[in-house]
């Protein structure tokens, strides 16, 4: 998962505190303006390399499958307006970058803070008289401007700390494998169908960004590693129900999913009618597109008073498998062989 390796962002108190501590030893291995020209470029290059650091474990947004991309984009909170406000902040909270905007802009600012260290440092070094009590002066001078620039970007090493805490805790999945959306009102059994046939492989894993989490799971066909994602809270009710985050989600599922499976009850012992849960079947199927949408009519030891695609029951185990099957195959997943054309 790209976002796995992202390193912890280290706060700007503990890069002021790296960077003087590191300078302090070098300097206690030199004496006189020698002491304070290495204080000067240790604390400097210690801020310039883990700044730039920072920015270079993040993957280029550009790069990024545009499922990871909605889905960063859906789960990384927006700056809250007066966090980090300051008196000259100019831009209103309606100018704020949101989401992944937020981060790349963050980023582009603690790049920024890496190379004016670095010409800090160089610069104060230039400056240096040769007598040892003024050499030390400049070079506290320089400090304190190295401490500005980083503190300068506090509020940016913060937000992409918290966006890096927020994605590295995703599960494993992969937009390639091809992956089963399973959709449908509360109750209607999406979980018991994904539990079910995902228990052999037991290898379910929440999605932490709605209330609810969104729940992947595996299973195997012919060889090959399909994804099945139970979706509560984002495709179990009205579009227009769904918050912000929740509407973003759905946009990353559609960019993931090559089947969905909408499971109805038509027993209406889920608690919702039969017309409000084939309402959510025709807006899914309009919002998904070309993706194939297939309508499961569950708890068929009840009843199978429905127009759907499949019966099944999931509590009788009953016509589960078929149902996959049919799944698979609207896929009609051709793997790649890289030793054929
Ligand atoms: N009678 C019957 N009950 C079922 C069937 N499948 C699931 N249920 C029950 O329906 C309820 C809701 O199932 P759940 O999987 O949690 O639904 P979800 O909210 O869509 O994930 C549970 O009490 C299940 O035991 C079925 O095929 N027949
Ligand atoms: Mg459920």
């Amino acid at each position: 998962m790209i976002f796995e390796t992202l390193p912890t962002t280290p706060t700007s108190e503990e890069l002021i505190d790296k960077a003087f501590s590191r300078a302090a030893r070098a300097g206690r291995a030199k004496s006189g303006v020698e002491a304070q020209q290495s204080m000067l470029q240790t604390a400097s290059n210690v801020l310039s390399d883990n700044l730039q650091n920072v920015v270079t474990a993040w993957p280029d947004f550009h790069e990024v499958d545009p499922f990871y991309y909605e889905l960063a984009d859906a789960i990384v909170e927006d700056p809250v307006s007066d966090a980090d406000a300051t008196a000259d902040d100019v831009e209103g909270p309606e100018d704020a970058p949101s989401g992944v905007d937020a981060v790349r802009q963050s980023l582009s600012e603690i790049q920024w803070a890496s190379r004016k260290t670095k010409e800090i440092g160089r610069d104060y070094q230039g400056r240096l008289p040769n007598d040892t009590e003024a050499a030390r002066k400049i070079r506290k001078q320089g400090f304190a401007r190295l401490a500005d620039v980083v503190e300068e970007v506090s509020g940016d090493l913060e937000r992409v700390g918290e966006a890096r805490n927020a994605l590295r805790d995703l599960p494993e999945i992969d937009p390639d494998d091809p992956t089963v959306v399973v959709a449908g009102y509360p109750n209607v059994g999406k979980s018991s169908f994904v539990n079910g046939v995902t228990r052999a492989s037991n290898e379910i894993a929440e999605y932490p960004f709605t209330t609810k989490g969104v729940r992947v799971g595996h299973f195997e066909r012919d060889h090959v590693r399909y994804q099945i994602v139970d979706t509560p809270g984002l495709l179990d009710r009205p579009a227009e129900e769904r918050n912000d985050i929740e509407s973003q989600a759905v946009s990353a599922l559609e960019h993931l999913a090559d089947c969905v499976l909408v499971i109805v009850d038509p027993s209406g012992y889920c608690g919702y009618s039969l017309d409000a849960q084939l309402a959510l079947r025709d807006s899914i199927a309009e919002r998904f597109g070309d993706v194939p949408v297939l309508t499961v009519g569950n708890k068929s030891d009840l009843s199978t008073d429905v127009d759907a695609d499949l019966f099944m029951s999931v509590e009788n185990d009953e016509n589960v498998d078929e149902t996959l099957d049919a799944a698979v195959e609207a896929i009609g997943y051709e793997p790649e062989l890289p030793f054929e054309g």
